[in-house]
């Protein structure tokens, strides 16, 4: 994910509160998080990547080799035990997230010096873009 490495902030956030929802995301959690400014760190070292979503109220981080299915739990957000498998399709960084939720994933790819992330879940999509620090 050599493209994606960086410190990015995040500068829009569109339908976080329909993904929340969909994730079965309460609404006082979902308040709180729908204000948020979130910065992501996306690093990769031996062949490990690690993307840190960082906020002034919870972090959450991710790390996994490409291409290897990896248990995710989803500490701080709906506590979920999934089995998640990231590849790469073409130059975006897309990952499958199996668990109760149907359709659930993830993809980040760079467009006009941004970083892109959709987060889709059960039809819903939430689209954030970053931009580097
Ligand atoms: C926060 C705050 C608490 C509530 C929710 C959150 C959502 C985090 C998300 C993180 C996505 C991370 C990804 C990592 C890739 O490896 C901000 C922790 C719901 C949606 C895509």
């Amino acid at each position: 994910s050599a493209s994606l490495c960086g410190t990015w902030d995040m500068v829009s956030n569109v339908n976080f509160e329909g993904y929340m929802v969909a994730l079965g995301i309460s609404p006082c959690l979902r308040k709180t998080a729908n204000k948020l400014k979130l910065k992501k760190v996306i690093e990769e070292q031996g062949g490990v990547c690690r993307i840190k979503t960082l906020s002034v109220f919870r972090n959450y981080t991710t790390s996994f080799t490409v291409g290897h299915q990896f248990e995710e739990v989803t500490r701080g957000l709906d506590n979920q035990c999934l089995k998640s498998t990231v590849t790469w399709d073409g130059d975006r960084l897309v990952c499958e997230q199996i668990g109760q939720k149907k359709n659930r994933g993830w993809a980040h790819w760079i467009e006009d010096d941004k970083l892109h992330l959709e987060l889709y879940c059960d039809g819903q999509v939430c689209k954030q873009v970053f931009k580097k620090k």
